[in-house]
């Protein structure tokens, strides 16, 4: 017997609680999610808001219990408004110990791949962050490093050439959709940051004088 969204709804309902002003959303195991004309939707991600969807990649134990879902990649849809900061990041809460290694993308309403990400988070976890110009639905996606163009079949079988054991496709996540309004801060050079604070500094003695 398979346990399926409701342990796994049930399960990871604590860990949703735990991000204060986020949405929270589980992956509906019994429905297919493998491409984005399937996908799950989550809902709206407001400016300044979070999506936690919680989900799965193949089998994995949760507190005792198995959970298995496929292969292949999940997707969902939300909708955002224009001129948006968009940050996906996926989390692996085991990933130090068994070398976790997600891929996160993102699509457009026909399909198109924006913007893709492996390790750019912290280990092999990933995230990536795009500016969003036009309102509307977009997709995101959750696949294992194995799979480049999220479409459920692998184009590497051996690991990526790190010399250590083999990473890792099967998991629990975390995938969070979050938005900010605007583009994201370009960061100050140092010597601008530098000359900034001198100014301000100076600025403060004046109105102090
Ligand atoms: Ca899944
Ligand atoms: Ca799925
Ligand atoms: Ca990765
Ligand atoms: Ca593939």
């Amino acid at each position: 017997m398979k346990f399926r969204s409701t342990v796994l709804a049930s399960t990871l309902a604590l860990m949703g609680t735990a991000s204060i002003g986020a949405q929270a959303a589980f992956e509906n195991l019994a429905v297919d999610n493998s491409t984005f004309a399937t996908a799950q939707a989550v809902g709206a991600v407001g400016s300044g808001g979070a999506i936690n969807v919680f989900g799965v990649r193949g089998s994995v134990s949760l507190f005792g219990f198995l959970v298995e879902d496929d292969n292949k990649p999940d997707f969902y849809s939300f909708t955002i408004g224009g001129n948006q900061t968009l940050t996906l990041t996926v989390d692996t809460p085991d990933g130090p110990q068994f070398n976790d290694d997600p891929m996160v993308g993102l699509f457009s309403a026909d399909g198109t791949r924006l913007a893709v990400d492996d390790d750019g988070g912290p280990g092999y976890d990933s995230k990536l962050t795009y500016l969003i110009n036009n309102p509307g639905t977009y997709y995101a996606a959750v696949a294992g490093f194995d799979d480049f163009n999220f479409d459920g079949i692998a184009d590497l079988f051996a690991d990526e050439g790190s010399g250590s054991s083999i990473p890792n496709s099967n998991f629990q996540y975390t995938l969070q959709i979050a938005a900010v309004n605007g583009p994201a801060p370009v960061p100050v050079p140092a010597a601008g940051w530098l000359l900034g604070s001198a100014l301000l500094a100076f600025a403060r003695r004046r109105k102090a004088a």
